[in-house]
Order: structure tokens, then C-alpha cells, then sequence
């Protein structure tokens, strides 16, 4: 059977959300050998270069003006700032830098000043990943022309459950943009956020339309819902942590050329959940101490898990594969706390 395919029924996916743990995680390990090195992880950096006062409505996000969680409001970052940040995570070996804003969508004035950013990661050797809201066409243009590599844009959960959570923009909104950024060339990165109290149906409703794009996104992000108190979604029942890696399996075995990326979320897992969704395919993370506003396992206990794991990040340079050097024992680092 052809494995790469756009045309998922919704009983396909019943089905292996429906196997025996032992039966799904082996298919996905099996599939996720045949694509990738089974020991390496891509690790990219995050950094909030517009942080809060945004006009969305996401019933998750700290960022929402709407929402008091006590974040304070940032002005777009300077080029130089970002810079400096951009320096350090390539130093700490991250291979892709990725910029997000608390926008709607960008204004074309912002913009600019963006695309002075993506051009300097760019000479740094990193790729370069934006996270800006909704896009025109011709903003599209404008970063492909830059030399964007990634844009993230989210679909975030399945349609039907979409509504419960956002209202000021629509799920074709969202497809839109992905769309636009297909059409300019640049590489897609979507994914979506579990525990929000969705359904079953809702994260096969969620895979299915990722899988289903007229290419898959070449990054998968799969966020475990971040509580942030304030938000409408805080106090949301936390969900089955196997479920979740059932997920992870399942996106591994329909979208078996992406990388998935255990996303949001990390700070909160054991390093054993961790580790199950590695098993499960995941071969991305977001790497470093902060994700947007919310906190992420240090550098120096990702370094240590990875060495516990035998996983290697793949390199910035050259995309080849280098030794985690880490002069830092996981004993120090695997008392489960955080840091
Ligand atoms: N404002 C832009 C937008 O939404 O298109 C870009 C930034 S937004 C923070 C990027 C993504 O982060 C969201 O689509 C959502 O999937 C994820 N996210 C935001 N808050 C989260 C949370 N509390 N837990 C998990 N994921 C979250
Ligand atoms: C994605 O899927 N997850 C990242 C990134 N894309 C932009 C964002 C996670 C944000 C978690 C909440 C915060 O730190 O504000
Ligand atoms: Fe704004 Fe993005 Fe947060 Fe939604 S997810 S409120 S669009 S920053």
C-alpha cells in the first residue's frame, strides 16, 4: 500500500486509534525507520518577538487581550535583540530559529521589520520559522522572497470542535493561509493542540485534515494544551497521557515523511511520557528554557534526557547528525523536578 497519501477515511483512523498499544507504536516505529533515523530529533528555538495584547479570541492562549493572565505587553522586538537571541540558540545547537507575534496578521509596516530578522538568522546558517497570524498573498511573497523556510500556522483542533475554542477567526481562515503559504513556496509547518477537551473524534478529525492537505505539512507540531490560569481552557480535564501518544503514533503512520514535533507542552511530562512519544515517531522538539510566554524543559535536561535515550540532534550546518555533547550527568537532572 502506498504510504504517502492525501485521501484518509475517517474508519482508517478509527482503526488505529483502536489497535492494541503494543500493534500501534510498533507500525509507527516501523514506519518512522523507514523515513528517518530512528535516533535523531530535530530541535528548534522559539522566541516571542511580540509578546501580548493580541485581538484573538484562542480560548488557550496567555496571549489574548482578552484574557486576564498578567502577561505584560511587548512592542515588536529590535532587529538587534533578536539577533542576539538567534545567536544563542544556535550556539546551544538548535538548527531552526522560529519568531512568533501575538497578531491577528501582520501589518505590512511590522513586516519589514520582520524580514530584516528572517535575513539575518539566515546568515547565521539556521532556518528560519515565522508564526505571524494570518497572511496575503503578497506578504506570502514578500517572505519567500526573504528566504523564509517555515511558516507555523495551526489548524489547532478538528473543525467541529474548532468553534468551542476560537470565534474570531474561522477554520477556512486558517486553511486560507496555509494555502497561500503552500502557493509561495515555503515549507508548512501546522499542527494542533490536544487537551483541550476535545474528543476522540476531534484529534482524528484534526489528523485527517493535516494528512489530507494537498501535501502534508513538512512539520507537524502537537502541543499538549499549556494551562495558563486566566484563560477560558484553564481547568480543562487533563487528558490520558497514552492517549496522547496514540496520537503522536497515529500522525507518525499517516504523515510518515514529517516531522512530527512533540510540542507544547514537555515541561509538564514525566521523562518516560517523553520517551513513549519518541518511541511513537516524534522526532522534533522545541529546545530551551522558554517556548512563547510558558516555560520549557531547560537545554541541560533536554541534553540529558536525549543522552539517556541514545538521541542525537540533528545539526544546523550540515543536517548531519552530531554526538550530544553534554558534560552535564542526567543524574543532576532526573529528579523530575523542572527547572
Ligand atoms: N498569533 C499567531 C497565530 O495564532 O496564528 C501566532 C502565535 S500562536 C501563539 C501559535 C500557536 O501556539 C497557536 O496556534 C497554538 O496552537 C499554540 N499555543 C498557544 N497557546 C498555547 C497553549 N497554552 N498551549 C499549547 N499550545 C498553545
Ligand atoms: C506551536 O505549535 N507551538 C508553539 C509554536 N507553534 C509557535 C507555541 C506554543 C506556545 C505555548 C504557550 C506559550 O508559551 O505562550
Ligand atoms: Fe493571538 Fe495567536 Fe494567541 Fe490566538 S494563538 S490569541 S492569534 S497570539
Amino acid at each position: 500500500m502506498q504510504e504517502i497519501r492525501q485521501n484518509w477515511q475517517r474508519t482508517e483512523i478509527e482503526a488505529l486509534f483502536a489497535l492494541p498499544m503494543n500493534d500501534l507504536l510498533f507500525q509507527a516505529q516501523t514506519m518512522h525507520r523507514k523515513y528517518f533515523d530512528a535516533n535523531e530529533v530535530q530541535v528548534s528555538t522559539l522566541l516571542s518577538i511580540k509578546t501580548g495584547a493580541c485581538p484573538e479570541d484562542c480560548g488557550y492562549c496567555p496571549q489574548s487581550a482578552r484574557y486576564d493572565t498578567g502577561l505584560e505587553r511587548e512592542r515588536l522586538l529590535p532587529v538587534d535583540e533578536v539577533m542576539a537571541a538567534a545567536r544563542a540558540a544556535k550556539e546551544a545547537g538548535s538548527s531552526r530559529f522560529c519568531m512568533g507575534a501575538a497578531w491577528r496578521s501582520p501589518k505590512d509596516k511590522d513586516l519589514e521589520q520582520v524580514v530584516d530578522m528572517v535575513k539575518g538568522v539566515k546568515e547565521m546558517g539556521m532556518e528560519t520559522c515565522l508564526t505571524l497570524g494570518m497572511l496575503s498573498d503578497q506578504q506570502t511573497t514578500r517572505l519567500k522572497e526573504a528566504g523564509l523556510d517555515y511558516y507555523n500556522h495551526n489548524l489547532d483542533t478538528s473543525p467541529e470542535f474548532y468553534g468551542s475554542v476560537i470565534s474570531t477567526r474561522t477554520y477556512q481562515d486558517r486553511l486560507d493561509t496555509l494555502q497561500r503559504v503552500r502557493d509561495a513556496d515555503i515549507n508548512v509547518c501546522s499542527g494542533g493542540i490536544l487537551g483541550m477537551g476535545e474528543q476522540q473524534s476531534d484529534r482524528i478529525g484534526l489528523l485527517q485534515q493535516l494528512a489530507n492537505m494537498e501535501k502534508h505539512p513538512e512539520s507537524v507540531p502537537i502541543n499538549m494544551l499549556v494551562q495558563v490560569e486566566g484563560t477560558p481552557l484553564a481547568g480543562s480535564e487533563q487528558m490520558d497521557h497514552l492517549e496522547f501518544v496514540r496520537a503522536i503514533a497515529v500522525a507518525r503512520i499517516m504523515m510518515p515523511a514529517s516531522y512530527v514535533r512533540l510540542s507544547a507542552g514537555r515541561e509538564e511530562m514525566s521523562d518516560e511520557l517523553q520517551a513513549m512519544c519518541f518511541f511513537a515517531g516524534a522526532n522534533s522538539v522545541f529546545y530551551g528554557e522558554k517556548l512563547l510566554t510558558t516555560s520549557n524543559p531547560g537545554a541541560n535536561h533536554d541534553k540529558a534526557l536525549f543522552k539517556r535515550l541514545g538521541i542525537n540532534i540533528m545539526n544546523s550546518d550540515d543536517g548531519m547528525t552530531s554526538e550530544v555533547k553534554s558534560d552535564f550527568t542526567y543524574k543532576a537532572c532526573s529528579s523530575g523536578h523542572h527547572h
